[in-house]
C-alpha cells in the first residue's frame, strides 16, 4: 500500500505557472536576472515531463505578489499520509504557504502546519525511506526542525535533523535521492554524515548544481546542462531525462523546487 511504496513512487503533482515577476526572484549575489520567456519554456518542459513520468499535474496561477511563486516545493511538505504548510524566513515568501493552502485541502484529509516556532523551506527536506531528513539553513532554523519534527511524528514519519553546508541555499541544493538506498550528492555534503549507510553518487567537480535531480517512478530529472553528471547516472544504469534549467537555476533553483509531489493515499472498496 501507499506507506510502503517506494518514496520516489508518484501519481499527483502541484505546480505553479511563472508570474511575469518572477525575473525579479531571490538569487545570490551577483546572478543576472532570468529570460521570462526561456524561464517559461523550461518550467513548460518540466510540466511536460512530470505528466510523462506518470503523474496528474494541478497547475495553479501565476502569482504576481511572488517572484518565487513558482517554487512550490519550499512552502510545503506532501506525504501521502497528509500535507504539512511551512514557514519561509524570506520575508518575501512568507505569503505563499497561505496561497497554497486551498490547493493541499483539496487534495489532502490531513493539512498540518507549522507551529507558529521557527522557519522551515521544503527545499531542506528530503523525504528517504526510513526517514525524512530536514537540513538546518539560512531558511531552516532548529526551532522549525523541531516543530517540523512534531508534524512529521504525527503523520507516522521520523525524522533527523542534520547540517548544509555553508553558503549552499537549501539542503536539497546539493542532494537528490535516485532510488531506495542511492543518492546524488555534491562532493561538500557527502563529507557530512547524513547519509551514512547509503550509496552515494557524487557529482563531477564544476557539475555541484546538478545534485538536485529528481527521481520520479522510472526516470530521473536531470539538469540538461551538466554532461558529465548525466553520463554518470546513465552508466550507473538510470534512465535519465535532461531537462534545461539554466533560467531557472539563475534563482537558485533546479528541478525539485518546481513541484509538490506525492502517491495519492489508496481508498479500499469494501466488499
Ligand atoms: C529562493 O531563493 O527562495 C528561490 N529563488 C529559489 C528557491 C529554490 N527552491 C528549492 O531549492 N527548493
Amino acid at each position: 500500500m501507499t506507506a510502503d511504496a517506494p518514496v520516489f513512487q508518484f501519481d499527483a503533482a502541484i505546480v505553479r505557472q511563472p508570474s511575469k515577476s518572477v525575473v525579479y526572484g531571490l538569487r545570490g549575489d551577483g546572478a543576472s536576472d532570468p529570460d521570462l520567456e526561456e524561464l517559461k519554456a523550461e518550467h513548460e518542459a518540466y510540466v511536460t515531463a512530470l505528466g510523462a513520468a506518470g503523474l496528474d499535474v494541478a497547475v495553479l496561477p501565476p502569482l504576481e505578489a511572488y517572484p518565487d511563486a513558482i517554487f512550490v516545493e519550499d512552502p510545503a511538505l506532501v506525504f501521502p499520509e497528509g500535507a504539512i504548510l511551512l514557514r519561509s524566513a524570506a520575508p518575501s515568501r512568507i505569503g505563499e504557504a497561505k496561497e497554497l493552502a486551498p490547493a493541499l485541502n483539496d487534495a489532502f484529509d490531513t493539512v498540518l502546519t507549522l507551529p507558529e516556532e521557527g522557519y522551515v523551506d521544503g527545499g531542506d527536506v528530503l523525504t528517504t525511506p526510513s526517514k525524512v531528513l530536514i537540513g538546518l539553513s539560512s531558511r531552516t532554523n532548529r526551532d522549525g526542525a523541531e516543530a517540523l519534527q512534531t508534524c512529521l511524528a504525527e503523520l507516522g514519519r521520523e525524522s533527523e535533523i542534520v547540517s548544509t553546508p555553508t553558503g549552499v541555499l537549501h539542503f536539497k541544493s546539493d542532494c537528490s535521492l535516485l532510488d531506495s538506498e542511492t543518492v546524488l550528492v555534491t562532493e561538500r555534503l557527502a563529507q557530512s554524515s547524513a547519509f551514512d549507510g547509503f550509496k552515494l553518487i557524487t557529482t563531477p567537480k564544476g557539475e555541484e548544481a546538478a545534485a538536485n535531480a529528481l527521481r520520479i517512478n522510472d526516470v530521473v530529472l536531470a539538469s540538461a546542462q551538466f554532461p558529465h553528471t548525466i553520463e554518470l547516472l546513465k552508466g550507473e544504469g538510470f534512465n535519465v531525462a535532461p531537462l534545461s534549467t539554466v533560467e531557472i537555476g539563475k534563482l537558485d533553483a533546479g528541478l525539485s523546487c518546481m513541484s509538490l509531489r506525492w502517491k495519492r493515499a489508496q481508498t479500499t472498496c469494501g466488499g
